[in-house]
């Protein structure tokens, strides 16, 4: 984070798109937003921390439109959910920012007229394609690089079908910006974490930079262009300008605010959208003569299997169910310690279960639950700092205080994951030293040496306990308490760890909290209680009720692609464009019925929220409908062309 010098820390997550509720994707990168916050709330900084929501554009206007509701009545359900598992997560954000809210709509609308004033929008026309799960429009650098000059391309970032756009747009003069964004790039070598991200970046801009198409015609739903009433705002335009309307950007009386917090000290966001935020942000900021944030924390993404955790693969694992089956704060210990910021990770149960067992409950329950159980057993609530710290004790308070200075070296650059992974090393030193001094047995004839071995161990968990309070508060919070000691405010807790003798006195509570069970047995997820009411109703009645029905998400898609799968004699495996919705690859086993070009470019119905399933070793992401008649199988299409997406109700 580079910041250690200034007093104040601002820090952003991306604006997610409300068409869905959160996922296990969105929670990580607030995650690491949060635990930043934290970590420079311990450094006794102003913090501001900035999340929201991204509300307009095509893509939303089209799943609104699916489900039948007005844009804003579609976003305004979505917000809700947002808030309350940021809340169940401990997320304490200083803005939830809608790009719907009144203050961001006219600070963007100022934005773009000073541009324009200085000549740096302009009107003219687009032609090309647009890619609407990405909002993006795919530049003619990609179309080369993906060797598909002819045909209509697939979007070289999420790989679906593109459209073909052809309006009259007002453009921002992006490719006056390309020496000087190469320039800052080599001037700011850690703009980027991780480094490697950067080598794209610089490909990408070094290729040659066209200016970029900020507005659209063919929507109503976006923020009015001003002085143009044909136009609405370009989404990406009007969502990247969130992280300086949120702290008060172009709003009368909040200069001064806007002045303190700006620039933001780490912005964090997932490798796709690394192009928006590595170049078109920073061109956007130096046309705003504004200075450019000090770090993109850039993270791999999660991942089920071989795909990317997301919504329109219906792949994603709720975080509210996670925490009610395993707890708060053991999800965001096993996400953000043990996800690699630098590469995508899988998500797995088993590893989440194992690191809940040994990591926490073992390594550090343990630890603490041993001390308390024998001092308290020993009658030594109340912990005196001893008269003289032993070898072994000494070493532990400079194993400690290197932990520290190594600790907050990886979260400056933003490698939390690393600097867990320091903070684990020293808690299986303290471990070490717990076992080898035998507390048990020194207190049969040494009671003074026992206090000793005592105190050294609870200075070490007093320090783990603020290492550990940004990534995982409410434990950390108990941990301190049982040590009988109230969370410190009002200076940098790091340093004074760093410069202050051991010279706490500990008054240790003897509750029969455990600060993390063990997972005896596997778990399974917890299922919501209306899932469960919904189950009963089903099991005693053959008939099922109107809330069974709305579970089952049943779309139209167009086969697009039709593959024999090599290993069985029933199956294909289909491409299927569900619009909005995106492409997915279903397998069905209707080979038999249906020669290939039986299916190719027919509309179907499909079910789309079936869990992913692994078939001759591919996945099928949802399942085809078909009459059976007799032996033959017939294919459900819709009786008239319906929007690719469209839901059946
Ligand atoms: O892109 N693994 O919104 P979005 C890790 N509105 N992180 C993931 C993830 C995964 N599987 N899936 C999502 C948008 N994320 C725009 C952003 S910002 C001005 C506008 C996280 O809802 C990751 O941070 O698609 C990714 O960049 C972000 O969610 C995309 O969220």
């Amino acid at each position: 984070m580079d910041s250690l010098n200034t007093k104040k820390f601002y820090v952003t997550t991306p604006i997610y798109y409300v068409n869905a509720r959160p996922h296990l994707g969105s929670l990580y990168s607030t995650l690491l937003a949060d635990v930043a916050a934290r970590y420079n709330r311990l450094h006794n900084k102003k913090v501001f921390f900035l999340t929201g929501t991204d509300e307009h554009g095509l893509k939303i206007a089209q799943a609104a439109a699916a489900v039948e509701k007005a844009p804003k009545e579609f976003v305004d359900s979505f917000i809700e959910p947002f808030k309350d598992t940021w809340k169940l997560y401990n997320i304490d954000y200083t803005r939830f920012i809608r790009t719907t809210d009144p203050d961001h709509v006219a600070a963007v609308q100022a934005w773009i007229m000073r541009l324009m004033q200085q000549g740096l929008i302009y009107k003219s026309h687009y032609a090309g394609f647009y890619c609407t799960p990405c909002e993006t429009f795919v530049t003619e650098k990609d179309l080369a690089d993906n060797n598909i000059l002819n045909t209509v391309p697939l979007c070289p970032s999420c790989g679906r079908t593109t459209e073909y756009v052809s309006e009259e747009s007002y453009f921002f003069k992006l490719s006056a910006y390309q020496d000087k964004l190469l320039q800052f790039y080599q001037e700011n070598p850690d703009f980027i974490t991780p480094r490697e991200r950067m080598a794209e970046v610089v490909a990408f801009v070094t290729s040659g930079l066209k200016d970029l198409s900020i507005s659209r015609t063919t929507i109503t739903w976006g923020i009015p262009f001003p002085g143009d009433t044909h136009h609405v705002t370009y989404v990406w335009a009007d969502a990247l300008n969130n992280y300086i309307t949120g702290v008060g950007y172009a709003t009368p009386g909040q200069e001064k605010e806007f002045n303190f917090w700006w620039p933001a000290d780490l912005q964090i966001l997932g490798k796709d959208i690394v192009r928006f935020h590595a170049i078109y942000w920073p061109a956007f900021l130096m046309a705003s003569n504004l200075a450019l944030p000090k770090k993109l924390l850039v993270h791999g993404w999660i991942k089920v299997g071989e795909h990317k955790m997301s919504k329109s693969r219906g792949n994603t694992v709720a975080p509210l169910e996670l925490a009610v089956t395993y707890g708060v704060d053991q999800i965001r210990y096993y996400l953000v310690r043990h996800l690699a910021i630098t590469q995508d990770s899988p998500f797995s149960y088993d590893e989440l279960e194992q690191r809940i067992n040994a990591d926490l409950a073992h390594d550090l329950g343990n630890l603490l639950n041993r001390m308390l159980t024998l001092a308290i057993k020993n009658n030594l609530a109340d912990v005196a700092i001893p008269a003289q710290w032993s070898g072994a004790s000494q070493a532990l308070h400079e194993a400690e205080k290197n932990t520290i200075t190594r600790f907050i070296t990886e979260m400056e650059h933003g490698y939390m994951n690393r600097a867990y992974g320091i903070v684990w090393e020293y808690i299986h030193e303290v471990n070490k030293y717990f076992h080898v001094q035998q507390p048990w047995k020194v207190i049969k004839d040494d009671q003074e040496k026992f206090a000793e071995i005592i105190s050294a161990t609870c200075h070490a968990l007093y320090g783990i306990a603020y290492l550990c309070w940004p990534l995982m508060p409410k434990k950390m919070e108990i941990l301190l308490d049982q040590l009988g000691i109230k969370m410190a405010s009002g200076s940098d807790i790091f340093a004074l760890l760093l410069s202050t003798p051991w010279t706490k006195k500990f008054n240790l509570k003897n509750n029969e909290t455990v600060l993390f069970k063990q997972i005896e047995q596997k778990k399974e997820i917890t299922m919501t209680e209306e899932i469960k009411s919904v189950q009963k109703l089903s099991s005693v009645h053959q008939t099922i009720g109107i809330e069974d029905l709305t579970k089952i998400e049943l779309r139209v898609g167009t086969i697009e692609n039709v593959q024999i799968v090599e290993k069985s004699d029933k199956l294909y495996a289909l491409k299927v464009n569900f619009g909005p919705f995106g492409i997915r690859q279903i397998l069905s086993g209707v080979r038999k019925s249906f020669k290939p070009d039986e299916l190719l470019n027919k509309q179907a119905l499909f079910v789309c929220n079936l869990a992913p399933r692994m078939m001759m070793g591919m996945e099928s992401q949802g399942m085809m409908l078909v009459a059976k008649e007799g032996s033959s199988l017939v294919l459900m299409s819709p009786a008239t062309h319906v929007t690719n997406g469209t839901q059946l109700s």
